[in-house]
């Protein structure tokens, strides 16, 4: 059985949601996400840096939602939810989920354990320019979705969107700010998935 070890609302949602999307059977496992838990050597050996979600499939174990989500589909998708191998329509599917991590929800994560850190001392102008550097992604996106097209890589839903769909959760929060008319259409239409109802709550 695919357990996935999550804590609601965090990026072990991507993983839920690729299950549901695809219809495998999988289980959550509940983690007890505060600062102490994460630091003792059994949830590090789960995950070497404490953060969460992780996964595990019989004998594997990953961490990283974007490589969960791509194991998925590699080994249970039948080729659903992703580009061929090899195509240009695969690069831009893993620009996208990239970008989704790598560039979009790091300075989200930064806000986060800035405020954690410091508290009452927070320093504003540092959020302001975390904040900055989101709204940047969010404007990358849209400039994408400006054509009308109904997904990030064209007519057909893809996991990409499921990567990014979870920064913009994020971001909604964490670094609020307008969104364009088919931008807003299309977090109505991705939010609006059967999927993620399970993966969100
Ligand atoms: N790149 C990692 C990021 C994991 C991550 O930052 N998880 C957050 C929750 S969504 C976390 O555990 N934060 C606690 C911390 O950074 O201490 C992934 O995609 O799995």
């Amino acid at each position: 059985m695919l357990r996935i070890y999550h804590v609601p609302g965090t990026r072990g949602m991507r993983a839920i949601w690729v299950c549901e999307e695809i219809s495998h059977p999988y289980e959550i496992v509940p983690v007890d996400f505060s600062v102490e838990y994460r630091a003792t050597p059994e949830w590090r050996k789960m995950n070497p840096t404490g953060k969460v979600p992780v996964m595990t499939d019989g004998d594997l174990k990953v961490f990283e939602s974007g490589a969960m989500v791509h194991y998925i589909l590699d080994r249970y998708g039948n080729g659903q939810l992703q580009p061929a191998p090899g195509t240009d329509a695969q690069a831009i599917f893993l620009q996208w989920s990239w970008f989704a991590e790598a560039t979009f929800a790091r300075p989200l994560g930064e806000i986060v354990n800035h405020r954690r850190v410091f508290g009452d001392n927070a320093r504003e102008d540092a959020i302001a320019e975390m904040q900055s550097r989101a709204h940047l992604c969010v404007d990358a996106i849209a400039q994408e979705l400006a054509d009308g097209r109904p997904y990030l890589c064209g007519d057909t839903f893809n996991a990409s969107d499921i990567m990014i769909a979870y920064s913009l959760h994020l971001q909604q929060r964490l670094a609020p700010t307008d969104y364009t008319a088919p931008l807003h259409a299309y977090w109505d239409r991705v939010s609006s998935r059967p999927a993620f109802g399970p993966a969100s709550s």
